[in-house]
């Protein structure tokens, strides 16, 4: 498959030598001229050829070789001008493969950083990972000003202007590590507005991936201690509808392991809504989302339900942890105070 940087460079190299090929002739046959009529100091009036002051050449041989130069230069030019245009098109069109598994992502750039929103629901910033050798389809814009995304290792560049939505395609061959700039003077912090662009070997690719997509969810009651049987999971896409395969995933409670359950099979990232029903209702149903983007860690408290069942109430529970460090402000202030007495 043939890369953008394959593409410039052979576009390069064909351009470098066809104008040395041309540079050497023209050089050479001007000194050929420059030596074969040069100045001897003696007067040859038999050759037919010397130009002699004033005198406009006649051009020989029936201009032959006039049409010979016009010739040659008219097929060498328009030849690089169609080769070129041809090039050209394939940079615009992309490798034709298979665009169902090519990998594709959107790309938005904002004063000063990129983020971006891959297919599979995961979502990064100023951080690009990326498979080796595999056409990449990014579709670029922009959330506040004018920025140009380009990664010049690997000759892309696609404007990212807001409202507008710029595609474009590249692979990298090898495995390696470039760096992602904007282009387009944006700001205080334009210089900076760089992201990491990761080329793994496909394995590793997935694995990434994979490892992105991991989602652990942790039940507690309201005295932090595990839950660890009685209840159900239920998770779905809040856009379930829009993909071919069905989002929603239910995990019963001997799935889980000491209140605790890393799931890694779901392959499509993004909103979940997330249900934790009890089934002898012994505690209140959760109903929450997340943000599944990346390796997401959630803890949900169960409360306890008032000995009746009220199926109706709807309970907004907060997964907030950190509640534990709250109390140690009572021993700052009893140093302040010793600071106080020392003086005279
Ligand atoms: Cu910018």
């Amino acid at each position: 498959m043939q890369t953008r940087v394959d593409v410039f460079e052979d576009i390069f190299l064909v351009f470098l030598g066809l104008g040395t090929l041309v540079g050497v002739v023209v050089i050479a046959y001007t000194l050929y001229n420059a030596y074969k009529y040069r100045d001897t100091g003696e007067v040859d009036d038999d050759d037919d050829d010397l130009p002699t002051l004033g005198e406009l050449p006649t051009g020989g041989k029936g201009g032959k070789k006039l049409f010979l130069s016009f010739g040659l230069s008219a097929i060498i030019v328009i030849s690089l001008v169609v080769w070129t245009y041809g090039m050209l098109l394939y940079v615009e069109d992309g490798p034709d493969n298979n665009p169902e598994d090519a990998i594709e992502m959107d790309i938005e750039g904002w004063a000063f950083g990129w983020d971006f929103y891959y297919d599979n629901g995961i979502e990064t910033t100023n951080d690009m990972v990326i498979p080796a050798d595999e056409p990449i389809w990014i579709e670029v814009t922009s959330t506040d000003v004018w920025h140009s995304f380009g990664i010049s290792d690997l000759r892309v560049k696609a404007d990212s202007i807001p409202g507008e939505y710029d595609d474009t395609w590249f692979i990298a061959e090898e495995p390696g590590e470039h760096v992602a700039e904007c282009f387009e003077l944006c700001g205080t912090g334009h210089s900076g507005m760089v992201a990491d662009v990761t080329v793994l070997p496909p394995e590793e690719y997935e694995q990434w991936v994979d490892d992105q997509l991991t989602l652990t969810i942790t039940l507690e009651d309201e005295n932090e201690q595990r839950v660890t049987d009685g209840f159900e999971l239920a998770l779905e896409h809040e856009e379930n509808e829009e993909f071919d395969e069905d989002l929603s995933f239910t995990y019963s409670d001997d799935e889980f392991e000491n209140g605790s359950i890393t799931i890694d099979e779901i392959e499509q990232g993004g909103p979940y809504d997330v249900t934790v029903s009890s089934i002898d209702d012994e505690f209140e149903d959760v109903e929450d989302s997340i943000d599944f983007t990346g390796p997401t860690d959630e803890t949900f408290t169960l409360e306890l339900s008032d000995g009746e069942a009220d199926d109706d109430e709807e309970n907004e529970t907060d997964d907030d942890t950190d509640d534990e460090d709250t109390d140690d402000e009572s021993a700052d202030d009893e140093e302040q105070s010793d600071d106080g007495g020392d003086d005279e």
